[in-house]
């Protein structure tokens, strides 16, 4: 920034500060809590970012740059203040604006409700995205629904997660600006009518009810701020017309109804992510959400004065953010058909060029799969479009394989079989996507051999792979201030918006000064951490201890279970075999469980239970402490991470698509534990493996243990004593001798089937857990691996995902 453009921006924001004090809120100096000062400064932020988004869409209209279109149902966004601040560059600038009125900055980012509008991964990767797209200057804008309520907050009671609503709009967000003037209308219900004019087989969807999508936009600033992009989040309505008409027939009850089951639509997040919902409601967002960002793209493609829809995909990119809004293909082909009076052919190709699929599970549970009779009830003239896609799909594969093969049941869109018929949503977004991509090397692999080696063999040209980043101005910049100081210091700031340029520091991994500065950084973020985990638990962790830590969503796949296992054994070897662990450790858990998915909810039961034990145990006290940390979140994330000293990557080989938690703890500097499972594999590489903990069985070897029908969990029961000891440990009530049979489904399920080979992986886990003890213990050593990760971690980088996508994906310089 020039002197005069800082002096100039100083001003403005001080005078905006003063402005919305007065004007918003309308209160004297003297009035003003944390909060409003917290508004006041965020409206301010909001007028500066306004200036710059319009300033951003005439450059981009000025350049006829093409669009990007990111299509989620989830968005986890997080908190903005301290995020916009640091990519206007103004943070320190507002800082000291404060302080000279003696309010504290960073005391305001906590008065910040999180935007939760996501479960987990698959959320947070697009929140990363749009911060990357912006950051790159590229027009990239997300589209997803404004919930009234986002992911539930977690409250841990008796040991038991129980869920409370997150009504994160209760204070307006200063982010969101609404658009009411750009809302869309959206059929649905109703029936077709056939209809043959002119030779031509004209339906008509008659008898429909529509739904108003009513936009806000939140904005998204790129660093450097230069370019504001926005995600334009849908809020349902009830049509106020078709209400008039339903009144005006007398029926004021059914009127009333109509318009409560239509605002119910954007209510709330589904809390699942991995059992699929099949829930009327859930297609409703789907399909509602689909239908009004098609209608928004369509509309600014012809606002920038394109008039030959068959140009769209040279000026528009969709990224279907896995299955969930697959329902825009079917919705592009409806209007391009129905309202554009094209032929199929032509309406097939515009749509397969402009849409492109992204996979983020193989797990068939959470395969969307659609029943027809509910498709036919929400969306006739859709489902009419989804079996001429089917039956063209079959055509086309009965001229590859011949009519009788049984591969053409398997690519099938509609499976007629299962429960009167349903429709597998990834099948549609394969046939109609130019571009089908995994998210890691070895989950991409598996995209093509496991779950569509159909739609491989017909074309293999779609496949590709884009391996997950995240963005380091979110997860080092602001998550770490302490240790992105000292690269900047090292190395300059180049890596901001560079990553690689963190290579550099390799040279300096053995450098004694430096280990001495990066314990020091570990050190305060470790305090910073157990400050706030005493607050929230009444429990001291000993910063000096090793913070061994797993923060991610509650999943049996994940294997939270195979980490408590450890931490059991651990225990135990102290209580009864008096042998005490290499180094003290703080093992910290984190992570919510989909409120109907009662596994997960009894496994941190279980780890509540544990921790009650070990905790006051008087024999463990200085070596071990463990902490489940309630209400995992963006913002607790960014507490979390920097100060983990070890991140446990432990999913069964082949069940995790990528992980990006892997990634965060890598940027911050802890050292993984991890099975060769999603983007593990390329850490191990890019790190190398003298520097990860790798562990366990690999993805081929626990496949063909399943298909030989052979894994025999209860063996290792028999032959391994530390596992009896552990799971009876568990199973006959010694962490919770009130209820001594809580616990006795972790043995039973374990000895049963052990879907997730927990048991097959135990002994490499814990003799891994041994050996990062001792290398814990020599501190030099610890320490250089530990810069190494961060050195090596570029890859990482949200902004060189989205530059793949940009190259090989939307074609963004066309
Ligand atoms: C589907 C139907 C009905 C209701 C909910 C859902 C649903 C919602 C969310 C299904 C799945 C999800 C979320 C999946 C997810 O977060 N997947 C993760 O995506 C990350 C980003 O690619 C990967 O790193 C993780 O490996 C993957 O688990």
């Amino acid at each position: 920034m020039t002197e005069t453009f800082e002096a100039a921006t100083r001003a403005s924001l001080a005078a905006l500060i003063e402005h919305h004090i007065r004007f918003t809120l309308a209160k004297s100096r003297g009035q003003l809590r944390k909060r409003d000062w917290y508004t006041a400064v965020a409206m301010a932020l909001r007028d500066l970012l306004v200036d710059r988004m319009l300033a951003t869409r005439a450059r981009f209209d000025r350049r006829d740059a093409k669009r990007v279109y990111y299509l989620s149902l989830e968005f986890l966004i997080g908190r903005s203040l301290d995020n916009n601040l640091l990519n206007l560059g103004i943070r320190e600038m507002c800082r000291e604006l404060l302080a000279a009125r003696g309010i504290d900055l960073q005391a305001l980012f906590d008065e910040e409700h999180d935007a939760a509008l996501g479960n987990g991964g698959l959320g947070r990767l697009a929140a990363c995205f749009l911060d990357s797209m912006a950051s790159l200057d590229m027009p990239g804008y997300g589209y997803g629904i404004n919930y009234e309520f986002g992911l539930f907050r977690q409250e841990v009671r008796d040991g038991y997660q129980v869920e409370a609503p997150d009504a994160w709009q209760q204070d307006p967000s200063p982010w969101l600006i609404p658009r009411p003037e750009e809302a869309c209308v959206v059929p649905v219900y109703g029936r077709i009518e056939h209809d043959d004019r002119q030779g031509r087989y004209q339906p008509r969807w008659v008898d429909q009810r529509p739904l108003v999508g009513l936009p806000s936009d939140l904005l998204i600033a790129g660093y450097g701020g230069k370019t504001v992009n926005f995600v334009r989040l849908f809020a349902a309505r009830a049509s106020d017309e078709f209400d008039i008409r339903i009144f005006n027939s007398g029926d004021y009850v059914k009127a009333v109804e109509q318009k409560i089951v239509s605002e119910t639509l954007s209510k709330i997040l589904y809390p699942s992510d991995s059992i699929q919902a099949g829930r009327e409601l859930r297609l409703m967002q789907e399909y509602f959400f689909v239908g009004c960002a098609i209608r928004d793209i369509l509309r600014g493609f012809s606002r920038r004065g394109e008039d030959d829809i068959r140009d769209l995909p040279s000026r528009v990119a969709i990224q279907l953010n896995d299955t969930h809004p697959t329902l825009a293909i079917a919705e592009l082909m409806r209007l391009l058909l129905d309202e554009y009076g094209l032929e199929w052919g032509a309406a097939w190709e515009i749509t397969n060029a402009t849409v492109a699929f992204t996979n983020h599970t193989l797990m068939p549970e959470a395969l969307e799969r659609w029943p027809l009779a509910l498709l036919e009830h929400v969306i006739p003239r859709h489902l009419q479009i989804i079996r001429e896609i089917d039956s063209r799909l079959r055509g086309h594969a009965a001229t590859v394989w011949g009519e009788q093969s049984e591969k053409l049941g398997r690519i099938a869109i509609i499976d007629p079989y299962a429960n009167g018929g349903e429709v597998r949503m990834a099948h549609l977004a394969m046939v109609g996507s130019h571009s089908i991509n995994g998210v890691s090397e070895l989950h991409s692999e598996l995209v093509k051999t496991r779950l569509a080696p159909e739609f491989h063999e017909l074309w293999p040209e779609r496949f590709n792979n884009k391996t997950n980043g995240v963005t380091q101005r979110r997860w080092l910049l602001l998550a770490n201030p302490r240790l992105a100081n000292l690269l900047t210091r090292l190395i300059g700031d180049g890596w901001v918006t560079d990553l690689e340029r963190l290579r550099v520091l390799e040279q300096h991994a053995g450098d004694e000064g430096l280990h001495a500065e990066f314990t020091a950084i570990k050190r305060e973020n470790k305090e910073r951490l157990a400050t706030t985990v005493h607050r929230l638990l009444q429990l001291d962790l000993d910063p000096e201890s090793l913070f061994d830590v797993q923060a991610k969503r509650i999943h049996e796949y994940k294997r939270q279970l195979l980490m408590l296992l450890g931490i059991v054994y651990q225990y135990l070897r102290v209580v009864e075999d008096h042998v005490d662990p290499i180094v003290p450790r703080s093992y910290i858990i984190a992570g919510k469980a989909a409120p109907g998915y009662w596994a997960a909810k009894l496994i941190i039961k279980l780890i509540n239970c544990v921790a009650d034990v070990v905790n006051n145990d008087a024999r463990t006290h200085g070596l071990l402490k463990v902490a489940f940390v309630p209400d995992y979140r963006v913002s607790l994330a960014e507490r979390i991470i920097p100060a983990a000293d070890l991140s446990e990557q432990i999913s069964t080989a082949g069940r995790e698509a990528s992980g990006t938690g892997n990634m965060k703890f890598a940027m911050n500097g802890a050292l993984t534990i991890g099975t060769l499972d999603g983007a593990n594999i390329e850490i191990r590489d890019a790190v190398g493996p003298e520097n990860i903990f790798i562990f366990g069985l690999t993805a081929g070897e626990i496949a063909e243990l399943t298909q030989r029908g052979d894994y025999q969990p209860s063996r290792y029961y028999h032959q391994d004593e530390r596992i009896r000891r552990v799971l009876d440990a568990i199973a006959d009530g010694r962490f919770l001798p009130r209820e001594p049979d809580l616990f006795r489904w972790v043995r039973e399920s374990l000895l049963g089937r052990d879907e997730y080979m927990v048991l097959a992986d135990f002994a490499a886990y814990i003799e891994t857990q041994e050996a990062i003890s001792r290398e814990y213990a020599q501190r030099g050593s610890w320490r250089r691996k530990s810069i190494l990760n961060v050195a090596r971690i570029g890859r990482f980088s949200s902004d060189r995902a989205v530059r793949e996508y940009a190259r090989d994906i939307w074609h963004l310089s066309d």
